[in-house]
């Protein structure tokens, strides 16, 4: 039975990726951080599996690390845990860049040190993309980093130093660069979640309005499920390297808006107003990635399009709310 272990297993991406390995037949251990409401780290865990295991601990203590993976020695590490909000970066900078730079670094250490046959992915991310796009109009592995956000800054350090480390120490090492993806396990502040919460919210009459930032970045949304997938076959293909996951598609925030109000039947120009609160000081204005490498190279591709996947979050909060 193989073992993995995934830091950020409370997190969206770390809950669907649990429950796709154990479907697998792996044994998962996972990392939570202790929170006075231990429902919180629960919630989006409620599978129950008897080769699933969480563990307490932090990207910043480094003891911790260690000692969990020296006692486990896990065959994969997916290393999910981060300050994941961009527009929050900006105003925790210095605790963003600790977890999402040197949180990176720790793990890196602690899985050198005690388990260097291990694989290990790193949860990279197209905002290490920023402002810069190919003629195209696409984004892919060759195009430069120019990130305008600390979460960017930070990840890009993430991504240099797990590439320092595969070559300097000869480790089995791959990133991911994913796109945006979303699901009804998506946190309620990213902006899909936010806005079919709130537009089912205002269908039933229990609120008025919706408040935004910026309608006109474009952001490749996918489907959380779809890409867990995507990052273990990654994983264990048996050349490291480091791969674009994207749908190739881009939409502005206002279409989606449009979209998912529509889907209920509201116009959303009498109910969606901007507020400055929700501006960042540096937008990161167009995504849209090209995934050709990991299409030509694995038998991926995602199984949900934008539509299906807005309206399994609507299905969602129509039965959460009702
Ligand atoms: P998420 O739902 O925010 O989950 C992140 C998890 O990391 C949470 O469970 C959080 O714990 C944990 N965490 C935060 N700081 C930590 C620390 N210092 N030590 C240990 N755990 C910590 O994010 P996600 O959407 O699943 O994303 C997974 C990873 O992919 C992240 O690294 C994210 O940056 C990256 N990524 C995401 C996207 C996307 O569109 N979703 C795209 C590209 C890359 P708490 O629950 O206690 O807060
Ligand atoms: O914003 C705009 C906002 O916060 C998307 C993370 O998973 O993907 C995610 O980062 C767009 C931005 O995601 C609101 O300005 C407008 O242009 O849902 P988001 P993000 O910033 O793209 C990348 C790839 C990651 O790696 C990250 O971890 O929507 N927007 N109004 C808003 N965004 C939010 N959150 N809230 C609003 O009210």
């Amino acid at each position: 039975m193989k073992k993995a272990f995934i830091t950020g297993v409370a997190g969206q991406d770390g809950s669907y990726l649990s429950e796709y390995l154990l479907k697998k037949g792996y044994e998962v251990h996972g990392l939570v951080r202790r929170n006075s409401v231990p429902e919180n780290q629960s919630s989006r865990l409620d599978f129950i599996n008897k080769n699933f295991h969480t563990h307490y601990g932090d990207l910043l203590d480094e003891g911790g690390l260690n000692k969990l993976i020296s006692e486990l020695m896990p065959d994969e590490i997916y290393n999910l845990a981060a300050q994941s909000h961009v527009r929050i970066s900006f105003d925790i900078p210095q605790f963003t860049a600790k977890t999402n730079a040197i949180g990176v670094l720790n793990m890196l250490e602690a899985f050198r040190l005690n388990a260097p046959n291990a694989r290990f992915y790193q949860a990279s991310s197209s905002e290490m993309f920023g402002i810069s796009v190919d003629s195209d109009g696409f984004q892919r592995e060759t195009t430069p980093f120019i990130p305008v956000s600390p979460y960017g800054c930070a990840k890009v350090f993430g991504f240099n130093i797990s590439n320092n480390y595969k070559k300097a120490y000869n480790l089995h090492i791959v990133n991911g660069i994913l796109f945006n993806h979303e699901s009804p396990r998506r946190g309620s502040n990213f902006v899909t979640n936010k806005v079919v919460k709130t537009a089912v919210e205002i269908k039933m009459g229990l609120r008025k309005r919706l408040e935004l930032g910026n309608m006109d970045s474009y952001r490749d949304w996918g489907h959380s499920k779809d890409y867990v997938r995507a990052m273990h076959m990654i994983l264990n293909n048996d050349k490291p390297d480091n791969y674009v996951v994207a749908t190739g598609k881009t939409f502005s925030v206002r279409e989606m808006v449009e979209y998912v109000f529509g889907k209920l039947n509201l116009d959303f120009n009498k109910y969606v107003f901007q507020n400055p609160k929700y501006l960042r000081p540096e937008e990161l204005p167009y995504l849209k990635g090209d995934s050709s490498k990991l299409r030509n190279n694995f038998d991926w591709k995602p199984e949900y399009t934008f539509e299906t996947m807005l309206d399994e979050m609507i299905v969602f909060w129509n039965n959460e709310l009702g």
